[in-house]
């Protein structure tokens, strides 16, 4: 079973994040990322892919073009956990 974040750790772990906001109306955090083309969106989307299934833990995603909105939330636990935070700084890394 994986824990919620909340209090001190929480909000520690949201700064560490830069680009990432909380998701209006339910316990999450989204981002937006846009490359120059389809093709460099797509090739970040299967890095993430890969990278996420070695961690066992998933995004939601929308892509379009050459943009890609993510957000992360665990539903094992009903909200944030620290797994989200890091996919999040994961998917910072592949996005550069
Ligand atoms: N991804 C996300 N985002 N949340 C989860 O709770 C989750 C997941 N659970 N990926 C994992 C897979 C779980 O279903 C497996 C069994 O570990």
């Amino acid at each position: 079973m994986v824990d919620k974040l909340t209090g001190a750790a929480r909000t520690e772990a949201l700064k560490s994040l830069p680009g990432w906001t909380e998701v209006a109306g339910r316990d999450a955090i989204k981002k937006s990322f846009q490359f120059r083309t389809f093709a460099d969106a797509w090739g970040f989307m299967s890095k993430v892919a890969l990278a996420a299934e070695k961690m066992d833990h998933h995004p939601e995603w929308f892509n379009v073009y050459n943009k890609v909105d993510i957000t992360l939330s665990t539903h094992d636990a009903g909200g944030l956990s620290k797994r989200d935070i890091d996919l999040a700084k994961t998917i910072d890394k592949l996005a550069v």
